[in-house]
């Protein structure tokens, strides 16, 4: 399909600086040969610099933030801007997480204006979607999905969904050890690109990269990577230990 591959790590709320410049010290030499797929790496705001810095010799592997505010600046107390993160060499953002969805109470209205404000300032967002359990027991999947579609690409235009990477997280996989089977995740994300067709163009639809999160582990990566509309993974828990996410990373399908 022409889509590249693409593996990205959410270290969530874990490492120090410390932590992370070890992890970086040993993943580096060992990806340095791996061209044929993007890796993506979301440390906390303490590492985003220092991150930043030890990946800019490895042309695939690029950093993102897990969060940002959608101004420039002002009296946002504890908030991060897309300046700022421009400004130390963060190339993605990570928006609209289910724990930002969950825990912080981030509305589909928000999370449109931080989509909207990461392209603007020239960060490539990966908007997340994805139901809870109670939502899929009752039948209530894509109605959620396409709301919360619907509202994070509200404010985009057909030019700025080049830069947008989707990634489907189901509320009841993220780090349960629960898997979505890989057709479950795949109905999904066919689900999407259609949403993303109807919504925009087949062109930008058939373009428009795809992830998967969920408890991804390098046992099952290679049958999610094998659906056709599974572009790649949003990786937790299996990301932060540098030999299971190497392993996630060079998946054979
Ligand atoms: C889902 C995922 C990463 P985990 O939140 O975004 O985490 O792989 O630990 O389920």
């Amino acid at each position: 399909n022409g889509r590249r591959p693409l593996i990205a790590a959410n270290w969530k709320m874990y490492k120090t600086l410390e932590e992370t410049r070890a992890f970086f010290k040993e993943f580096i030499p060992k990806i340095k040969d791996i061209f044929d797929r993007d890796i993506i790496i979301a440390p906390p705001f303490t590492s985003l610099n220092e991150a930043a810095n030890l990946v800019k010799e490895v042309p695939n592997c690029h950093i993102a933030a897990q969060n940002m505010h959608f101004e420039e600046q002002g009296a946002f107390t504890g908030e991060i801007s897309p300046l700022m993160l421009k400004a130390i060499g963060v190339s993605f953002v990570i928006i609209g997480h289910s724990e930002r969805r969950h825990i912080f109470g981030e509305s589909d209205d928000l999370i449109g204006k931080k989509v909207k404000s990461a392209i603007t300032h020239g960060i490539c967002p990966i908007l997340c979607v994805g139901e809870t359990l109670e939502q899929r027991e009752q039948g209530h999947t894509n109605e959620v999905i396409s709301t919360q579609i619907d509202g994070g690409l509200s404010l985009v235009s057909l030019e700025e969904m080049e830069s947008v990477t989707i990634a489907y997280e189901p509320v009841w996989a993220i780090g349960t050890g629960k898997t979505a089977t890989p057709e479950l995740a795949q109905e999904v994300h066919s689900f999407i690109r259609k949403l993303i067709a109807q919504k925009f163009n087949s062109p930008i639809a058939e373009n428009l990269r795809l992830l998967y999160g969920g408890s991804v582990k390098p046992e099952n990566v290679a049958g999610l990577m094998n659906q056709p509309d599974i572009d790649g993974a949003l990786v937790g828990g299996a990301s932060l230990e540098v030999n299971s996410f190497e392993k996630i990373v060079r998946f054979e399908s």
